[in-house]
């Protein structure tokens, strides 16, 4: 079907509004939030409900048309850009913005998929309750794009990933029909799990429409902590110990090398390091509790011994929301700043808690030595043994040396992590970026698996394709 047709049938489905034409008003759904991918669309379609995301996938399904679709464009692999044929259409969930029901007693929250993150977290506290989901992005991602990429982010330690808190899905198929699990249940064996297939598809087996979340009891208070170490080893001590005299009321745990600080000092305005000295890493970590009044005592006790036992160098602690906030801006500054300072690239990984610490040493010795001058930016959820183990180029590093040495700096890294027992994929997706790596790594059988489940969900292969599989 020739563009201009499909074109003038999708918006008898969605009406003129619910397009975007324009290569202007293309501009912002074509590129990734890093400015790394550029692609190119006939349409960006802006469904308002389920109804309307059914019929452009059925009009899509009969006229074999390629679906990328979109929730609020934060994805750090370049799951939701199209390729530059021209052929793939963008499905955009940014119109559906319905909180569709809270349910303080059964403690869920039903969403549109295209609700940002950040007014999940509204919703969940005017009532009273807490939805625990937090990354930098939350003011612009959407719960729809968080579970397509299952999310992680800071809370993991405590609450789990975005699929720990989902307990049921709205899915639209690739041929338009509606699967309708929006069931709000805690526990729910009748069949397979199909919600989890899913969750972390990226968009490759059917676009998510709607969620039931799980919410939680709402810390009143909270204390934070920045802690100065010399080894990542240490920190992972700390880790241990924290947890131990802790327990649930440790809700975070990230690890920054000095690197990162100086790149958000650098970067970002108003930052400063809030040790005197320098260490080679920090961590940041946070207690909450909805009996919050033991906390600071808890913490100041804990840190002292860890100082008094040589297990970390120095730290400054965070009584009021004020300070805490203003040592997660350094956390959550990272991304930004690394942005402003050059081109990286990017390793999400997973490791045993208990590896991290030997990884980070051994990938240190073996990229300096085989990247000598190559800044190392290692940071990450290391209480859920996630690190952004990222490598920075020069902003002005030519396009066949940034892919020959993001080539030769992914195998290094992988291979490392592979041998370790770890995963190449943690929290951001497999996306375009680790599309190729993901076949390196995974089994022949487990590749297998997923394949016979992508041609007998999508067998048109039009779901996002070129991306994950
Ligand atoms: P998009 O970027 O629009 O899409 C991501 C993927 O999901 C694509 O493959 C897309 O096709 C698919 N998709 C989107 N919506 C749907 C849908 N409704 N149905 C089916 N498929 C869909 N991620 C973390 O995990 N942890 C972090 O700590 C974190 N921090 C970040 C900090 C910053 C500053 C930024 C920019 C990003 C960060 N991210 C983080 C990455 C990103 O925010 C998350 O991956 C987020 O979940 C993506 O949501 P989105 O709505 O922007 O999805
Ligand atoms: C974070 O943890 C995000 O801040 C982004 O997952 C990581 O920029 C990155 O590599
Ligand atoms: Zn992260």
């Amino acid at each position: 079907m020739r563009n201009h047709e499909l074109i003038e049938r999708l918006s008898h489905l969605v009406g003129d509004n619910g397009l975007v034409l324009d290569a202007e008003g293309q501009g912002p759904y074509v590129r990734d939030w890093l400015g790394k991918w550029q692609g190119s669309t006939p349409v960006v379609v802006r469904p308002r409900n389920a109804t309307e995301v059914s019929a452009v996938m059925r009009l899509c399904h009969q006229t074999r048309t390629p679906v990328v679709p979109q929730g609020g464009n934060t994805g750090m692999s370049g799951g939701a850009t199209p390729d530059g044929s021209g052929a793939q259409v963008i499905l955009s969930l940014n119109r559906m913005k319905r909180i569709r029901e809270v349910d303080p007693v059964n403690n869920t929250l039903c969403a549109d998929a295209g609700v940002l993150l950040a007014d999940v977290q509204a919703a969940a506290r005017e009532v009273g309750r807490f939805f625990p989901l937090s990354l930098g992005a939350e003011g612009s991602c959407t719960i729809g794009g968080n579970l397509a990429t299952n999310a992680g982010g800071t809370a993991v330690l405590r609450y789990g990933n975005t699929r720990d808190l989902a307990l049921g899905l709205e899915v639209v198929l690739p041929d338009g029909r509606v699967w309708n699990g929006l069931r709000g249940l805690r526990k729910d064996n009748a069949g397979y799990d199909l919600k989890s297939l899913f969750i972390g598809s990226e968009g490759t087996l059917g676009i998510i429409t709607g969620a039931v979340l799980k919410l939680y009891p709402a810390p009143a208070g909270r204390v934070a902590a920045w802690v100065g170490a010399d080894t990542p080893a240490q920190i992972v001590a700390l880790l241990s110990r924290m947890q131990g005299v802790c327990g649930e009321r440790l809700t975070a745990f990230e690890m920054m090398s000095a690197h990162c600080l100086d790149l958000v000092v650098a970067h970002v305005s108003g930052a400063a390091s809030p040790l005197a000295a320098r260490h080679a890493y920090h961590a940041l970590l946070e207690l909450s509790d909805t009996e919050p009044a033991g906390l600071p005592a808890l913490l100041e006790a804990a840190l002292g011994a860890a100082l008094e036992d040589g297990v970390i160098q120095d730290c400054v602690v965070a009584m009021n929301d004020t300070q805490v906030q203003t040592l997660w801006r350094l956390r959550e500054g990272i991304s930004q700043a690394q942005v402003r300072a050059g081109k990286a690239v990017k390793h999400d990984i997973a490791l045993p808690i208990s590896r991290l610490a030997a990884f980070v040493e051994e990938a240190d010795l073996a990229l300096v030595s085989d990247f000598p001058g190559l800044p190392i930016i290692n940071f990450g959820h290391i209480g859920d043994g996630n690190l952004h183990y990222n490598v920075l180029l020069p902003p002005d590093v030519a396009p066949a040396e940034y892919a020959r040495l993001t080539a030769a700096l992914n195998r290094r890294v992988h291979d490392l992590v592979a041998q370790r027992g770890g995963s190449i994929s943690a929290e951001h997706g497999v996306g375009q970026l680790r599309r190729d790596e993901l076949r390196r790594y995974k089994s022949p059988v487990e590749m297998d698996l997923m394949l016979m489940i992508k041609r007998a969900l999508d067998p048109n292969q039009l779901m996002n394709p070129g991306k994950l599989l």
